[in-house]
């Protein structure tokens, strides 16, 4: 029988690469998507575009109760991957009031929805290595305490902490995946690694002269997104729930990134970047690397994509999308 999955989040980068690896699995697709949405596809639907008219698409808010229990209700899905939330680590310190409405009360309505209308669903809740925040061990696995250090982190870590407890106290299936940084072409641009690749592909276009950037020594363990949403996959096709690290196991600084990228196009980072302290944080999170040996274990889970070959895939498709802007083809990815 065919499976149905239900994505929040599916216009996002991770919800856009899982809703292409559900349909070529066999999955009917649906997806929450915000009302303003559905009325300005050609912007807010442009990750899932290439494949929209195979997905079923339905409004509603992480803000709203009414909205995300009506449509959990009317789609009855087996599996629902909830990937929707505010991610974006700085804009949580300007207003962590919203973030903590969309990302935690948003993941209640969603377990709560789940409990009351199909608790046999089996549910995928997006934690983050923003959790480990200030780290206690390195490198950090599922028995490193948290530590958050910012309103998205506390967010993740209350997401975290209610799936446990609905998992504990109502039996259902929740597993949560504690994703550090994953990257790809369709990133949104306020995140470093978008930001620089978007700019060294302008900088070499001569449409920019300088990136603007905060804090060059923090290290992230970066990986492919499109590597992550299988590990998301597994874990729902596991006999029990439970709660796994995806990491790469490799640690560079945002200044090595840069370094990589300018060098992709024969440029040297140090003619054009600049530190701006306005995009320094009030607390930032200086080191972050993983340990996936559970995910390797228990779900034969291991990236295929390592950071130099990240850097080379973002760096070519930016060059490309000024390319076909410049010359007024359609932009792919
Ligand atoms: P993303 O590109 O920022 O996508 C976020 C998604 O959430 C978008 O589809 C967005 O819809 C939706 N959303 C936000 N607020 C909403 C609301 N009030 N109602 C309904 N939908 C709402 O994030 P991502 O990189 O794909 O990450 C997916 C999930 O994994 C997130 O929960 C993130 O926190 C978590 N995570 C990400 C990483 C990473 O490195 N990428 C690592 C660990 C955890 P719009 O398009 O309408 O804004
Ligand atoms: O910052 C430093 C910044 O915004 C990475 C989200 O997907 O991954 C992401 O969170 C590092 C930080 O990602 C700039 O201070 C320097 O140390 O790309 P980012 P993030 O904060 O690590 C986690 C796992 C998530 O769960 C989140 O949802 O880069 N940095 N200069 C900068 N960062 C930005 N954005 N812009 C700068 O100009």
């Amino acid at each position: 029988m065919t499976k149905r999955a239900l994505i929040t989040g599916i216009t996002g980068q991770d919800g856009s690469y899982l809703a292409e690896l559900l349909l070529k699995r066999g999955y009917e697709v649906h997806g929450l998507v915000r009302r303003v949405a559905l009325e300005d596809p050609a912007n807010r639907l442009s990750r899932i575009d290439d494949f929209r008219d195979q997905l079923h698409l339905h409004a509603g808010s992480l803000e709203s109760f009414p909205s995300l229990f009506a449509v959990v209700n009317a789609v009855q899905p087996d599996e629902l991957y909830h990937l929707g939330a505010q991610s974006f680590v700085s804009y949580s310190f300007e207003d962590a009031f919203s973030t903590f409405r969309t990302n935690i009360d948003g993941t209640h309505f969603v377990l709560e929805s789940v409990k009351q209308t199909c608790p046999g669903c089996r549910v995928y809740f997006a934690g983050s290595s923003e959790m480990f925040g200030h780290v206690k061990a390195t490198p950090q696995d599922e028995n490193t305490p948290f530590h958050p250090r910012s309103p998205y982190g506390i967010s993740k870590v209350t997401g975290f902490d209610l799936s446990r407890n609905y998992r504990e106290a109502y039996g259902m299936f929740i597993s949560c995946g504690i994703l550090f940084n994953h990257e790809s072409p369709r990133r949104g641009f306020e995140f470093v690694t978008r930001k620089i690749t978007s700019h060294v592909a302008k900088i070499k276009h001569g449409l920019a002269d300088t990136l603007p950037l905060g804090n060059l020594e923090a290290k992230r363990d970066w990986g492919f997104a499109g590597d992550y949403v299988e590990a998301m996959y597994l874990m729902v096709q596991q006999e029990t729930a439970s709660d796994f690290v995806v990491a790469t196991g490799e640690t560079h600084t945002v200044r090595e990134f840069c370094e990589q990228a300018f060098a992709a196009v024969d440029l040297d980072y140090r003619d054009y970047v600049t530190e701006n302290p306005e995009f320094y944080r009030p607390a930032e999170v200086h080191l972050l690397l993983g340990d996936a040996g559970k995910a390797k274990a228990e779900l034969n889970w291991e990236p295929t994509c390592r950071f130099d070959r990240l850097v080379e895939m973002m760096i070519d498709a930016d060059m490309e999308l000024i390319r076909q802007q410049r010359t007024g083809t359609s932009a792919g990815e």
